[in-house]
Order: structure tokens, then sequence, then C-alpha cells
């Protein structure tokens, strides 16, 4: 089949909920993709850094294979042998006491958001019903109706009412507007250390330290969604460490799994996720084998293969290299790591379409931002071929 056939396919019988870039991916390795005319192009989306490792990384591969030729899903009914194994490796790698493993973001989000609220109640003493949790402006924490109960956007709320109440809304990066906000019951502040779909953006310095000590005087909690952020794509392990701080608790997914499977979790102590008793929270395929097999096979590879030094030092070369293209459309090239928001002073989806002509996939946000977000095994080379290509669009449409 053609291109076009598969996208009348798609039109007629999937509801419209997206609109991609008119690319029908068929296959994948590293930073490349394939359509299914046979043309390649650099991906710089990285499935919003779920594919931090790169597309079908070899070795996650071996784990999934593996794994799935032995057991997939046992249910929490009963143990298997690889939770145990992600669990440990979770901690190696973080640091946090405990995890609770679930499958979507959103879900991970879900659950942070319970067990802030059960701590609330049950060890610092909010009175039943009254606890808070404060979000930030422009923040992106996922899709599910109580997710976007705290959502600013006006699209991601129309029409998906009533909505969750207890989420205060407070200026991102303004240490003014959470100090006002924080009362006797504010359980928890929810924030991402940066704001991915708010188009890359890097709260004021010292902003999250300052959160921190707010909320440790207050005995609030600290929820950083590392979920886009975190697993090397700021350049460290989690985009917190720029700030020197320490959450409570921590939110990942998307590269957990280095995209082979929905895998998500939320990292903590043991006095916040020990308020979980059996059967306060679960998911049938949260924890599952493969999932967890497929996580430390994820993990380890971050780590092997040094991705997040790669990150920062890559990042810095590519962000060097936009900022040298002149141009009177750039507005400003911000980010952390091999995260990059390019901002124009235009509509950036013109220029994503023009990007895909050039062999370069990249999904522009909020209307004039183009991220450029390769997988991390991203080679320097690799970025002077793009960079040609997105200096050549650029100049083209000046
Ligand atoms: C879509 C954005 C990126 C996230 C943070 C939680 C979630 C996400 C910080 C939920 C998800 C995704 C979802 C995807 C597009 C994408 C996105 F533009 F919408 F914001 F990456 F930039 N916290 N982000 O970024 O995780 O439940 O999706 O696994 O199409 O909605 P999820």
């Amino acid at each position: 089949m053609k291109t076009q056939e598969y996208i009348a396919l798609e039109e007629q019988y999937g509801a419209h909920n997206y609109h991609p870039l008119d690319v029908v991916i068929q296959k994948a390795e590293g930073v490349w993709v394939t359509d299914v005319e046979g043309n390649r192009f650099l991906d710089c989306l990285a499935a919003y850094s779920a594919v931090n490792q790169g597309h079908c990384h070899p070795a996650i591969r071996k784990a999934f294979i593996e794994q799935a030729d032995k057991v997939t899903l046992t249910s929490r009914a009963f143990r298997n042998d690889q939770l145990p194994l992600l669990y440990k490796a979770l901690h190696d790698m973080t640091g946090f006491e405990m995890s609770l493993p679930m499958n979507s973001g959103a879900e991970a989000v879900e659950t942070a958001v319970k067990a802030a609220r059960k701590w609330g109640y049950k060890v610092k003493g909010i009175p039943e019903g009254k606890a808070e949790i404060i979000c930030a402006t422009d923040n992106f924490h996922g899709r599910t109706t109580t997710i976007v109960s705290f959502s600013t956007d006006a699209q991601y709320r129309d029409g998906f009412g009533p909505f969750t109440p207890g989420f205060p809304i407070v200026k991102y990066g303004d240490i003014n507007s959470l100090k006002a906000a924080i009362n006797p019951n504010t359980a928890a502040f929810l924030v991402e250390p940066i704001q991915g779909e708010a188009g890359i953006v890097v709260p004021p310095e010292g902003y999250l330290k300052e959160a921190a000590r707010l909320c440790k005087e207050n005995n609030v909690l600290l929820i950083c969604d590392e979920i886009q952020a975190g697993l090397g794509r700021s350049g460290k392990m989690f985009a917190f460490e720029y700030d020197n701080i320490r959450p409570d608790m921590v939110i990942i997914g998307k590269a957990l799994s280095g995209g082979f499977y929905p895998v998500s979790a939320v990292l903590s102590s043991k006095e916040v996720l020990g308020v979980f008793k059996p059967g306060d929270h679960g998911s049938t395929f949260g924890g599952n084998p493969l999932a967890a097999a497929v996580a430390c096979a994820a993990l380890k590879v971050l780590k092997d293969e040094k991705l997040i030094e790669r990150s920062f030092e890559l990042g810095n070369y590519f962000m060097g290299k936009l900022r040298a293209i002149k141009s009177k459309h750039i507005a400003e090239v911000r980010g952390r790591g091999l995260w990059i928001g390019f901002v124009l002073d235009t509509k950036a989806r013109p220029y994503c379409e023009r990007l895909m002509k050039e062999g370069i996939l990249c999904k522009e946000t909020h209307e004039n931002v183009i991220r450029f977000a390769p997988p991390l095994v991203i080679t320097k080379e690799e970025i002077d071929w793009a960079c040609e290509r997105i200096e050549r669009v650029v100049l083209s449409l000046d």
C-alpha cells in the first residue's frame, strides 16, 4: 500500500484526535525512520522523548523478545521474577527508597496525585476532603479527566467537565505566586522542572531551589514530573539536578521503556508510598514482567552508553549551531541537553513540513516553537547534517 492509502484508512476509520505530518513510518533504527515509500528521515522528536535510547535499540529488543518467550503478564495477584529487579535498578540509579510501577505517564501522575492526597490526610493531618495540590500555568501532565482539570490550556479542557477540584494554579516560574498559594491544606506542589508542551520552557534561575525550600518549610511534598524531562533528555538523569534539589516524588515514563512498551513509575520515599495499603491502588498491567524486563534493559542502555552525558554535550553543540543561524525569524533558541525549543516569530508548522521534505521529522508546539529532541544516540555528524538542512529551510522562508 502507498502513503495515501494508509492515510485514507486512518481518516475514515480512526478518531481524528491528532493532526500528524503525512509520513507513514514503517520501520526505524537508531535516529533514522523509514516510511512506506522507502524515504529515510532523521527523527528529531524521538516519540516525545520515549525513544531516548534510539529506535528499536538492539539490547532492549533482546530483553523484550527473551521475556516475551517466558512470561508477559501475571497480574499483581501473583509475584513475578522481573519486577523486583526493576525496583532495585530504579533505587540504584536514582537513590529513591521505593517506586510504584504503572503504564502510561498519565497513570503515574494520577498515582502521584493519589499518594500526595493520602499522605496529606494520613500523615500531614489535612481535614478530609480539603487536600490541595498546587499546579503551574501552562503545565502538561497528561489527558485524564482529573489531569485536564488542572490544565490551563482551554482546548485540553473544552467539553470535558465537570472537573476534579483541589488543584489551585500558580504562575510557572513565579515564586511569589507559589508562596501565596501555600496554606495548611496544601499537600503538594506538582511541577515540570522544564515545561515540554509549553515549548521547552526553562524556569528562572533559582526557581526550583526556592520552591523546594518553600515546600520543605511548609511540609508540602514537591512532585517533579520528569516523564519527558527525565532519563537523560535534559542532559542530566533528571532536570531537577540542575537546581541541586531533591523532590519528594518523581514521576517517570516514556524513555523508561525506550519506546517498546508503556512503562511509567512514581519514585519516592517509604513515608509517602507507604500510604498505599493492599487494594488502595493498582493496575492490571502495571509492573508486569515484560514491562519490568524492558525497563531494566532501557535503564542499562542509558548508563552503558553514557547517553546522559552525551545529551549534555551534544545538546550544547546542537544549540550552538542553531544559534549561529542568522535569520530574522528566529526569536530564541532555548533548552537543555538534546531538548531544544527553536522559537520563531511566525507559525512553525510550515517549517516542519518543509523540514520533512528535507528529511527531518520534527513537531511544532504552541504555534511558533519547533522542538528538536532527537534520540540521544545521535552523532555529531548527524547534527551537522540536520543543521545544514534546518538552516536552508529557515533561510528559504525568510
Ligand atoms: C500526546 C505534549 C510532549 C508529558 C509530561 C505527563 C505526560 C506527558 C511532562 C503524559 C506526555 C506527551 C503526550 C503526547 C504528546 C506529548 C507531549 F506535547 F503533549 F506535551 F511530549 F511534549 N507529563 N506528553 O510530557 O504521559 O500519558 O502520554 O504517557 O499526544 O498527548 P502519557
